[in-house]
């Protein structure tokens, strides 16, 4: 429902074609960036841009990059950013990273053009089924099918996005309805109320109450409960009830560095998190999920919780999680108090491996800065360091389709105005490694650590799962990247990004700082051991 009593001026010049509508709906309803690769079906939303000035476009050169750059931007605005597809085939190549948005819970609004209606019937080349292909991201899909409505379903689009939690919306606007004119240009553009988190379920904060002072308990955060003062709170409901403090293994965004309580993060491999599981009789969920296995494997259960293991899931996601932190605060008696910390260790030196990369990272990180985290393996040090750096934000891949993290990073970028840090591995880069064109294009403030281990080190840790590897292996070729070897500053300096080499840690840090005090982008690779040091 649009609440038409807060619709904005609309200051509609006349006629207004409905390109212009919608775009003017967007802007009113503050969606006002828009991540896109146009065609033809599009060109009068993109002619529409000289008119609505509110809304800035910026040119993605793949569909997973705008997609992908509308999460990060979402993640750290809270707000959704739209995205510009070319029909179906626009839009399947923007999927995976909506999946990733998807499980990030982020309000997000495709607009997908498609056909003339009148040239559905012809079966021209374009023509697909974009509705099944949005139906797979579970959120709000709808069709425009008269030009009068673009602008109520634009701001439905918005009303639909905001949840709670965030969901994505796709808004499919054939081109005749964008190119045609508004039967009576409006004075008003209508505007979506966005609607408050819901509250959280009170009897299943009276068992997480009860659990909490007599069992074994662990408190599991997520979601919309990882900002500072909720992690500050929850660890302080946790150590007064002896309680274990756990975080999800891959938080959308999360607040971290000195000041912040770090929880233990439950880790990627199941029998690990079988292990840090054990022993409990009672986990208390808040903004996360029961924990589940990111794989199946033989013998291994898929719920990581043990069966006699009592699951206390304090909402479903888009409640309070602050109000429910609150009444178990108040249950226990207990308030946030801000973490300490040791002090920042130093920046270690010689051979870069996955130990020193993390404690170099950290040694410089600047404040305030926002990280988008692809760094898969050789990132596995990153987490523990981190929690000794200055203030920071920190974001992982949600949904597992690697390719996120330099998208997830210009969108970061676009939204905050902060410092952004990508961690890239070496395969995942390959995915969307348009996303520096734009970064240098807008000229961003974001420095991409590329991380070249020259392998898909997590396929092979996997494989080892699977048995004995025989000489020579058919299967170990697609596991290894390192023949040809990937000149990964090459690929950042053909698309307008400077770049630079280091093998050592002390290198790394210097070109760290130097990125960081010097405005726009910058390329980073750090040579690292094959496979896991
Ligand atoms: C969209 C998608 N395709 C394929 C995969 C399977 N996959 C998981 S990890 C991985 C390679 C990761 O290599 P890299 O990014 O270099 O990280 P590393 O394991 O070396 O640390 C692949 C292909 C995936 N998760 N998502
Ligand atoms: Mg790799």
């Amino acid at each position: 429902m649009t609440d038409p009593s807060s619709s904005r001026d609309a200051s509609a010049a006349t006629p207004v074609n409905v390109a212009h509508a919608l775009l003017a709906t967007l802007a009113a309803n503050g969606v006002t960036t828009c991540f896109a690769n146009p065609g033809t079906s599009e060109m009068y939303v993109v002619a529409g841009l000289d008119d609505v000035r509110d809304v800035r476009a910026i040119l993605c050169l793949f569909e997973g990059v705008a997609t992908g750059a509308a999460d990060g931007y979402a993640r750290v605005t809270r707000n959704p950013a739209a995205t510009l597809l070319h029909l179906g085939p626009g839009l399947a190549n923007g999927w995976a990273n909506l999946h990733n948005a998807r499980r990030a819970r982020v309000p997000l609004i495709n607009i997908v053009g498609d056909h003339a209606s009148a040239h559905a019937a012809f079966d021209a080349p374009l023509q697909s089924d974009i509705r099944s292909l949005a139906s797979g991201l579970e959120g709000w899909i709808r069709s425009s099918t008269a030009s009068d409505d673009v602008a109520a379903d634009v701001a439905d689009a918005v009303r639909a996005a905001y949840g709670p939690p965030g969901q994505i919306a796709t808004l499919i606007v054939p081109a005749d309805v964008s190119w045609n004119q508004l039967s009576t240009p409006p004075t008003t553009w209508p505007v979506a109320t966005r609607p408050s988190p819901v509250a959280p379920d009170e009897r299943a904060l009276g068992r997480a109450i009860d659990a909490m002072k007599t069992k074994r308990t662990a408190l599991l955060v997520g979601g919309a409960a990882l900002d500072a003062e909720q992690l500050n709170l929850a660890d302080a409901i946790a150590v007064a009830t002896s309680s274990k403090f756990l975080v999800e293994t891959f938080p959308a965004i999360m607040e971290r560095g000195v000041g912040v309580a770090a929880p233990e993060r439950l880790i990627y491999v199941p029998e690990f998190a079988i292990a840090q599981l054990q022993d409990l009789d009672a986990l208390v969920v808040l903004g996360a999920r029961d924990p589940v296995s990111f794989f199946a494997y033989p013998n291994v259960p898929s719920a990581l919780r043990a069966p006699a293991c009592e699951l206390i899931d304090l909402g479903a996601p888009g409640i309070d999680t602050l109000a429910a932190l609150t009444v178990l605060a108040d249950a226990f008696g207990v308030t946030s108090v801000a973490a300490l910390h040791d002090d920042v260790p130093d920046v270690p030196t010689g051979e870069l491996t996955t130990a020193s990369l993390a404690a170099a990272l950290a040694a410089t990180l600047p404040e305030g800065c926002v990280v988008s985290d692809e760094s898969n393996t050789s990132g596995v040090h990153f987490y523990g360091a981190a929690r000794f750096a200055p203030r920071h934000s920190w974001m992982t891949l949600t949904g597992g389709a690697i390719g996120v993290g330099l998208p997830l990073a210009l969108g970061a970028a676009v939204g905050s105005g902060q410092r952004v840090l990508a961690l890239e591995s070496d395969g995942s880069m390959m995915y969307t490694l348009q996303a520096l064109w734009t970064m240098a294009r807008e000229s961003l403030d974001v420095t991409v650590v590329g991380l070249s281990n020259r392998s898909y080190a997590v396929l092979n840790f996997e494989r080892q799962r699977v048995g004995s590897i025989p000489e020579p292996s058919v299967g170990q070729r697609l596991l290894d990247i390192d023949d040809p070897t990937i000149d990964m500053c090459a690929l950042a300096s053909a698309q307008g990004v400077p770049s630079v080499r280091v093998t050592t840690s002390e290198d790394l840090a210097d070109a760290l700082r130097r990125s960081y005090a010097t405005p726009g982008p910058m390329f980073i690779e750090a040579v690292l051991p094959k496979r896991m040091a």
